[in-house]
């Protein structure tokens, strides 16, 4: 261990200040219930208690009012995959060359990895994933038999229960997948899913956008969401077969918040993990009509509208079993905003360096949004409400959702094995409001790689010239100050290859 004294001292306080609210409750070993809400590209500023106007988002507001609402928490990449393997083991995409995955991907995560539900389970929860998964199912150079049992998956990686959307929304299988069986599959209509070359003869077809354009009837794709079309909705990747399982997108929150508030029944009695995984606001965005015009900015507007009611529904299931006290909630996303991501879907945003839509930015004040190493890639929003052990209020520690493994770990009693979570770090004392500073470093992931280091944010441009922002006077990442400080540019530098080599944990880097 090659900690200072001082981040010694440092960490033994913090574990000291995170044990504390479990080992004061009043009634014996019972542990508080977890509950994260997690949103897909949902941006810094698509709350209204994060700026937005143009979306009413009253149930998040009135989460962040009662609990503890973060300015400087991240992600940790600006994509899909890698920001949510972080989340569940840890450790940060890039280690593992994981990337956004394609339909049929084999599962990324190594079933004999520790687990944000291997943490809860080992404390004795029961544990649960709902919704979007998109970290792959299947073993490597084994095909995965969508008409038997898809595994290894979310079950074989700590989880107790899953009810997932395998991939994403514009991905096929356009399936649900109940613990390791595809859900209402007819066995005289197989489901596939790979190659065109390889459809079988005879099973449904999906017909293929590109050459039937005329089959996307909900709205078409704006750049290459054309393989099959299910549901008048082009997709990546070429599926057939499976039509009696084939999912209903404008239900899908419904059909996830009935899923949640079910696990959510079942379980009250014991401690519980829920994982909520929501497909909003992710493309494409088809929010169940009575959404529709809830929001001044189209679709993804009101698909925020809509995923602001599951959220509402979630916490009113909480509530009817009288779980509120007892139930850690956290909101965040798995990276920054995007508007137009591959449908004409009415948003006026084409470009990556244009922000605003309609008077809207998804981002906030930040620079960017999803795909970019930018703050507005993975500085998003993160609210967590535990009314038996936080004060209300805002908190501007620099946070990341690497962290909750260690986190977890640490408040629950959970020793880590050697060499997990490597990169995870016991934020628990920032994340109840009791540490105001949080992490010093912080790496952020996207296309290339950044590190915050207080105020600082460096960014690496392995091809180009290499950036750096003082976010204390340019929160919005607008003019390079590298030319001026050359000496942290190469501190920071070093700092984040000696990272990159090893994981900040073990460097002793707070
Ligand atoms: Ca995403």
């Amino acid at each position: 261990m090659n900690a200072t004294p001082v981040s010694t001292l440092l960490l033994l306080t913090l574990t000291a200040c995170a044990s504390a609210p479990v080992a004061e409750r009043d009634d014996g070993d019972r542990r508080p219930n977890v509950v994260i809400i997690y949103g897909d590209d949902v941006g810094f500023g698509d709350l209204g208690c994060y700026g937005a106007e143009k979306i009413p988002t009253p149930n998040l507001d009135r989460l962040a009012a009662e609990g503890l609402r973060f300015t400087d928490g991240h992600c940790a990449a600006g994509t899909c995959t890698p920001s949510r393997f972080a989340l569940l083991t840890g450790v940060h995409g890039f280690r593992s060359g994981v990337r956004v995955l394609p339909p049929n991907a084999r599962l990324t995560i190594p079933v004999d990895a520790w687990t944000l539900p291997d943490t809860f389970k080992a404390a004795g929860y029961r544990t649960g994933v709902v919704g979007k998964w998109h970290l792959g199912l299947g073993a490597e150079g084994e095909p995965v038999d969508w008409n038997g049992a898809v595994k290894p998956g979310p079950m074989e990686l700590g989880f107790d229960e899953s009810f997932l959307l395998p991939s994403t929304n514009d991905r096929v299988p356009c399936v649900y997948l109940e613990g390791h069986e595809v859900v209402g599959l007819d066995p005289e209509d197989p489901l596939f899913v790979g190659k065109l070359k390889d459809l079988p003869e005879g099973s449904t077809r999906y017909p293929d956008g590109k050459k039937q354009p005329e089959a996307m009837t909900y709205y078409p794709s704006s750049h290459g969401h054309n393989q099959s079309v299910i549901n008048g909705i082009g997709r990546i990747g070429y599926m057939a077969g499976g039509e009696s399982a084939l999912w209903d997108d404008e239900t899908m929150a419904d059909v996830f918040v009935e899923r949640a508030t079910r696990f959510i029944d079942e379980n009250a009695e014991e401690p519980f993990f829920l994982f909520f995984s929501s497909q909003d606001i992710h493309v494409p965005r088809t929010p169940h009509p009575r959404f529709h015009g809830k929001s001044e900015l189209g679709y993804r507007g009101d698909a925020m509208v809509q995923l602001d009611w599951a959220a509402g529904a979630v916490m009113a299931a909480l509530e009817a079993r009288g779980l509120t006290e007892d139930t850690i909630v956290i909101f965040s996303s798995d990276n920054g905003p995007v508007y137009d991501d591959g449908y004409v879907d009415g948003t006026t945003v084409l470009t990556s360096r244009e922000e605003v839509d309609r008077g809207h930015d998804g981002s906030g004040p930040y620079r960017g949004g999803k795909y970019q190493v930018y703050e507005g890639g993975t500085r998003v929003p993160l609210i967590v409400r535990w009314p038996r052990g936080i004060q209300p209020g805002v908190s501007n520690a620099l946070v990341t959702q690497v962290d909750l493994v260690a986190s977890f770990a640490s408040m629950l009693d959970v020793p880590l094995p050697e060499g997990e979570a490597m990169d995870s770090r016991d934020a628990m004392a920032a994340l109840l409001g009791r540490d105001p500073v949080g992490r010093q470093f912080v790496v952020e992931e996207a296309r290339g790689l950044a590190l915050r280091d207080g105020p600082w944010k460096f960014v690496q441009r392995p091809k180009g010239t290499d950036e750096l922002y003082d976010l204390s006077v340019d929160v919005g990442e607008a003019s390079s100050v590298a030319a001026e400080h050359p000496e942290r540019v190469e501190a920071m530098s070093a700092t984040l290859n000696e990272a990159r080599a090893v994981g900040l944990r073990p460097l002793g880097l707070r």
